[in-house]
């Protein structure tokens, strides 16, 4: 019906739109260009298709995604359907496409997957991971036990974002945590469990945020969204303008943020993953805890120690936290030293009093953090004693890191950020290679290996045991004396001082580099170069609270020692979460406990093992401008990202002298109706049978060449003759059929 409203010459236009539509939308795969090896085209293509909100691109098998900072109607139920169960390469490139690929590798070869998504802050990452999990969600077979879990997994996202995530000058929804999510699927490849693994909260900005940003979400969610009686249970007032740890980034409002719906939708995420109301009503006492201890303020007694001036915060976080105001007051003014045996309280100063303050709450809210994480993993976690989860079941792991960041002040948080990225470019760069390398090896194809700017010097510079970066900050935090920043960043210059990564003002020859500050240290990462101030990395470094360096350990210990005696002595309605955040043993134990670099780079090391078990996928997030608006294509931003994503070598590996390759069925199946021996289908062996096509369709030998399983062709042209072809042939049958109904009208 739709050729014979069209009449021929209807037809031939829409033929030959088929055709220019590449012109118009550029290919969907690299490797299809042209000119592959030309930064230019690849930018243009990337453009063409941006400005038909065509945001997915593949290269081989990696998804490149272009952030479109807008919604787009290309996540409905109805695109889900159509990338369930299909071919990769028959529809066009979609983060469903790359879901489903893994889904069904997991399924038929019985391998753990792992989906590794990585681009800078606010590429998209979050959003891509979300897209994927809503994907199982639907398309994943259900039961009612499956929904459960299917909702648990859904509704973990709005409660780890509330708690984990803040804005930023680079996203308005950063992912201040690191995240790596395993779905565990069973037999029938129904998703049953799940486990999250947390990496290093940015814990500082529970009590500073630079000009421009803020607090993590849920402060003002509750702020904002809290009903009137719980606010008053809790003591605050519905403006984040009086709570201190609120105002530093002088932000309350975000335009693209509605905090008194994401409220609703946090409360109920966190009823359905299972807390009870008490247990949410102790969280958000927490919450409240940190919001008033930001508020308590010191005054200086003429001897110089420090005295609480504002009784009020005293009286609720005595409350809240059930503990007596008077232990807490002196808790909060000093430390706890031994002296000849005998343990004593010594005065704090005011300033050391407020940093004091500013380590518990930081300690109180990454630890509660942590505590929430296990509780959604205990939620998530497989529960049917009648069908124990087999070696059957099968995992998708989802990466969503905190991607890389430079601001105008860099500390040791972006430090340890950007040392993550570069592990996960490394992981992409090893694994890349390494399969490409054997897909070759395993067709029987001689190729070129393609250099790469490998980063492994950077990963070492920075984690190399006794010589890295990390090595020389522990060591600092360890020495007794005068360890300072500074000393850290002098013991830098003087070991690292000769790298081809690493800067400082100091010049070779003596001279001062003016253009660099005298704290500062400058990285030169694979995704740009980053100054990073050393201010603050040794108390950052050694987390304080445990420490035995700073005069704050104290305190931590005695309102925690408070607090945990409170409990288990008497009736005193301590939290109970926080019991369990700290434990006793911890709190007792004289071992020094490893510092936030060093466990930060284990926990990376482990996860680079997990991921490294498993196979991988990819999807490399380009943020289209620093905007954050729709339509905006940056080309000097772009180039950049395409640049240090290693998009272009990418390619080149990709194509290393073969545009295109598939299966030998895969190939047969699609061009089979061109060549008379092949169709309507092909007897003798799969290879014989391409071959046999190939030299009908006249491929000259040095256009092609047969693998064990799988046809490399050299030239995108060789690939597009041969899909013209099939257009062509389409069309005439379509002609054909037409000319056969009129004669029948
Ligand atoms: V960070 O490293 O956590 O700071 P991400 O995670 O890479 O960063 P995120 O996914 O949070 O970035 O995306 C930033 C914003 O871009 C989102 O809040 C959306 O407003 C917008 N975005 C990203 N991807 C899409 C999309 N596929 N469709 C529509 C999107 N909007
Ligand atoms: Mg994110």
């Amino acid at each position: 019906a739709l050729f014979r409203a069209l009449g021929s010459e209807g037809v031939r236009v829409m033929m030959e739109s088929a055709l220019t539509a590449r012109d118009r939308v550029g290919v969907q795969d690299f490797v299809l260009l042209e000119n592959h090896t030309s930064e230019a085209a690849f930018i243009e293509n990337l453009r063409k298709r941006f400005k038909e909100n065509l945001i997915y691109t593949y290269i081989g098998s990696v998804l490149v995604s272009v952030n479109p900072y807008k919604e787009l109607e290309i996540y409905t139920k109805q695109h889900m359907e159509r990338y369930r169960g299909v071919n990769f390469y028959e529809v066009s490139p979609h983060i469903y496409a790359v879901s489903d690929n893994a889904y069904r590798s997991m399924r038929t070869e019985r391998r753990d997957q792992c989906i590794l998504i990585s681009g800078e802050s606010g590429a998209g990452k979050t959003e891509a991971s979300k897209k994927i999990l809503q994907y199982y969600a639907v398309t994943c077979p259900a039961s009612e036990q499956v929904q459960t879990v299917k909702d648990r997994l859904l509704q973990s996202n709005p409660v780890l974002e509330a708690f984990g995530n803040a804005k930023t000058l680079r996203n308005d929804n950063s992912s201040r945590f690191g995240k790596y999510m395993d779905i565990q699927f069973d037999f029938r490849g129904a998703p049953v469990g799940g486990h999250i693994l947390n990496y290093l909260l940015e814990k500082s900005r529970v009590v500073h945020q630079n000009h421009g940003e803020r607090n993590f979400h849920i402060f003002y969610q509750l702020i904002e969204g809290g009903e009137e009686d719980l606010l008053r249970r809790l003591g605050l007032e519905r403006n984040t303008q009086q709570y201190q740890y609120l105002v530093k980034g002088n932000c309350p409002k975000v335009s693209s943020i509605n905090d008194r719906n994401d409220w609703k939708a946090v409360r109920k995420a966190l009823s359905v993953i299972g807390f009870n109301d008490d247990e949410v009503e102790e969280l958000l006492n927490i919450i409240a805890s940190v919001l008033h201890l930001g508020n308590v303020q010191f005054g200086a007694e003429e001897s110089g120690n420090a005295y609480i001036t504002t009784d009020t915060q005293i009286k609720y976080l005595a409350r809240l936290l059930g503990v007596e105001g008077s232990i807490l007051k002196e808790a909060l003014t000093h430390k706890k030293i031994i002296a000849k045996g005998e343990e004593l309280m010594s005065p704090l100063n005011s300033e050391q009093a407020a940093s004091a303050r500013d380590a518990l709450s930081k300690a109180v809210y990454g630890r509660t953090f942590t505590w929430l994480v296990n509780k959604i993993n205990l939620s998530l976690a497989y529960k049917d004693d009648l069908y124990p989860l087999s070696k059957n079941a099968s995992v998708i792991g989802l990466l969503d890191i905190y991607g890389f960041e430079v601001f105008q002040q860099n500390s040791f948080e972006q430090f340890c950020i950007n040392y993550c990225n570069e592990k996960l470019q490394q992981l992409f760069i090893e694994l890349t290679l390494k399969s490409e390398q054997e897909e070759y090896e395993s067709e029987g194809i001689t190729w070129e290996p393609v250099q790469f700017f490998n980063n492994k010097i950077i990963c070492d510079l920075v984690e190399e045991k006794f010589k890295g970066i990390i090595s020389i900050l522990d060591e600092e935090c360890l020495r007794p004396g005068d360890a300072s920043d500074l000393t850290f960043l002098e013991k830098l210059e003087n070991t690292v001082g000769g790298h081809a990564h690493f800067v400082t003002h100091k010049l070779a020859d003596g001279k001062t580099r003016k253009v660099m500050g005298r704290e500062e240290f400058r990285l030169l990462h694979y995704a740009g170069e980053v100054n990073y101030n050393v201010n603050g990395f040794l108390d950052k470094n050694n987390d304080l609270l445990f420490r035995n360096l700073k005069e704050v350990r104290a305190l931590g210990l005695t309102v925690l020692f408070c607090c945990v005696n409170a409990h288990h002595t008497s009736s005193l309605c301590c939290s109970s979460i926080l019991t369990q955040c700290f434990d006793r043993e911890e709190l007792t134990d004289k071992k020094r406990p490893e510092t936030t670099a060093t466990q930060f780079k284990n926990s990376l090391a482990k996860l680079m093992e997990i991921l490294m078990s498993k196979e991988p996928s990819y999807i490399r997030c380009i943020k289209p401008n620093d905007a954050k608006q729709a339509g905006r294509f940056d080309e000097v931003l772009i180039r950049h990202q395409v640049k240090y994503l290693g998009l272009m070598e990418n390619l080149r590996v990709r194509r290393a002298g073969f545009a295109y390759r598939r299966r030998y069925e895969v190939f047969l199946q699609r061009y089979k109706s061109l060549c008379p021996d092949t169709w309507p289908n092909w007897k003798g062996r799969l290879a014989d049978g391409v071959s046999t096509l190939v030299k009908h369709l006249g491929y000259k030998p040095e256009e092609y060449k047969l693998g064990r399983s799988k046809i490399f062709i050299r030239f995108p042209k060789t690939l597009f003759a041969t899909e013209d072809a099939l257009e062509v042939r389409k069309h005439s049958l379509a002609t054909k059929l037409q000319a056969c109904w009129r004669g029948y009208s």
